[in-house]
């Protein structure tokens, strides 16, 4: 896609003018800035499907087959299909234009692996929050780990087949999701709206840098 022409391009020149970024003075030789996302929300939401959409390398995911050993650990509600969970992370990489390349972490979304999750945070440029409108308050916890991190977060709402299709505002007020952070609709399974997902937090993450 055009992305060099967009106003994300637009946005990093005007960083780049401010002097916080080393410009990359029109060297074609330049590489390309590494950028690092997370990919968060409740389990069976639908990261690991997102970072194998968009992903360029082959995803690496350290999703293991569920055993019995997750029976009543794992709330498998609106998700009985979920036949793997993500034990550790996801992580994938896709360039999005010359100059930038980002780096996808999908956490882990049981709530036992909280603790990791200030790792994977750590350097992010950003975050998208994916929501399954069946289980809203699953949001909630990644809502409030990035809010309270100041890390830029979209909120994605994940449509899944027999969700009621509720409109972005409606989840806006739904999780008290403040008029700046963008909510877009997604379908984790398509590369072009998961891609698409990623270039809006890459924006708002431009756009919240002072
Ligand atoms: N209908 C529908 N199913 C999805 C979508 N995204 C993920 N799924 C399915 O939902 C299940 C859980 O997704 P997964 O990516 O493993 O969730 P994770 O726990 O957040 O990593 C899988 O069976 C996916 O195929 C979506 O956008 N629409
Ligand atoms: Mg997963």
């Amino acid at each position: 896609m055009g992305f060099a022409d967009s106003s994300l391009a637009e946005g990093r020149s005007r960083r780049t003018a401010q002097g916080r970024i080393d410009a990359p003075g029109g060297d074609q030789n330049a590489a390309p800035i590494p950028v690092k996302l997370v990919v968060a929300g409740g389990f069976g939401v639908g990261k690991t499907t997102l970072v194998g959409a968009v992903s360029e390398i082959p995803p690496l995911t350290t999703e293991e087959e569920m055993t019995v050993a997750s029976e009543g650990v794992d709330d498998l509600t609106g998700v009985e299909r979920k036949e793997t969970t993500t034990v550790a992370l996801d992580f994938g990489r896709i360039t999005i234009s010359d100059e930038i390349v980002l780096y996808l972490f999908g956490a882990p979304g049981q709530n036992r692996f909280w603790p990791l999750w200030n790792d994977l945070a750590l350097g992010a440029v950003g975050a998208v929050v994916l929501v399954d409108t069946r289980k809203l308050e699953d949001a909630f916890a990644s809502v409030d780990f990035f809010e309270r991190r100041g890390i830029p977060f979209v909120v994605a709402v994940n449509i899944f087949d027999d969700a009621y299709h509720y409109e972005p505002e409606e989840v806006r007020e739904a999780l008290v999701i403040p008029q700046e952070v963008p909510i877009v609709i997604c379908d984790a399974r398509d590369r072009e709206l998961a891609k698409n997902t990623l270039i809006t937090l890459v924006r708002h993450a431009i756009d919240r840098t002072p």
